[in-house]
């Protein structure tokens, strides 16, 4: 009894030590892929501590209280219903408020995802057999997609012909890319890096090639390759 208090204790701190841990970070805005991966780590976390506890009692009973001939009785004490009630209830409501809060977490991290700030720079994504297209703002079309640092940005993406869809790993987010709709990705990207999209919905014969460095510099070079681009 008391090894399950303390087991118990202890998965409520993890919870409530986690709580702490969703502050925006860069640019004050929030950063989606870094809000997934606090959320993916937490459920990691969680997930290992009560897994790691209830294997370990498992383990404890079935050696403690094996019996030692098929017809043994057991000579503990037989609890009350409210006893049996309140047994099966606080456990589950301590796992279900860690699940509660993990939910709570997802749509947190959701928001992240689809929320637009105002001074988002747009870059029109259009998906072809097989490669996408960009468009900047300033209407230069090219075929790499490059982001200045730290500037907020949305992706607003159609297709010309089939459904595809705009899958960034780095980013930990991908969204169709459909004819005749529009869908968005928002983007912050804090870190210079270099990563990649890779089209992740089959969409005909050369779809596996249909993959382009995504490149993230400082402004200054953003700005001398967006000039370039404008006059190649
Ligand atoms: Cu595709």
């Amino acid at each position: 009894m008391r090894k399950l208090l303390s087991a118990m204790s202890g998965l409520v701190g993890t919870v409530l030590l986690s709580s702490q841990a969703f502050a925006a970070e860069g640019n004050g805005l929030a950063v989606p892929n870094q809000s997934w991966e606090r959320l993916w780590h937490e459920v990691i976390m969680d997930i290992t501590v009560i897994g790691v506890i209830m294997a370990i009692l498992a383990v404890i009973m079935l050696i403690k209280y094996k019996a030692s001939s098929p017809d043994q009785l057991g000579t503990a004490k037989k609890l009350t219903t409210v006893q049996s009630i309140a047994w099966a209830l606080i456990p589950a409501s301590v796992f279900m408020a860690d699940d509660f809060f993990l939910a709570a977490n997802g749509w947190t991290v959701w928001n992240d995802y689809r929320r637009v700030p105002e001074n988002a720079m747009e870059i029109k994504v259009t998906g072809y057999q097989w490669y996408f297209e960009f468009t900047y703002e300033d209407g230069t079309t090219t075929s790499e997609l490059v982001l200045p640092h730290n500037q907020p940005v949305v992706l607003r993406m159609t297709s010309e012909d089939v459904i595809h869809s705009f899958g960034l790993p780095g980013f930990r987010v991908k969204e169709d890319v459909m004819p005749g709709r529009i869908t968005y990705i928002y983007l912050n990207p804090v870190e210079i890096r270099e990563t990649f999209v890779q089209c992740a919905e089959f969409c005909g014969n050369d779809h596996s090639v249909m993959t382009n460095a995504v490149r993230v510099v400082p402004q200054a070079e953003f700005d001398a390759w967006l000039a370039e681009a404008a006059n190649g």
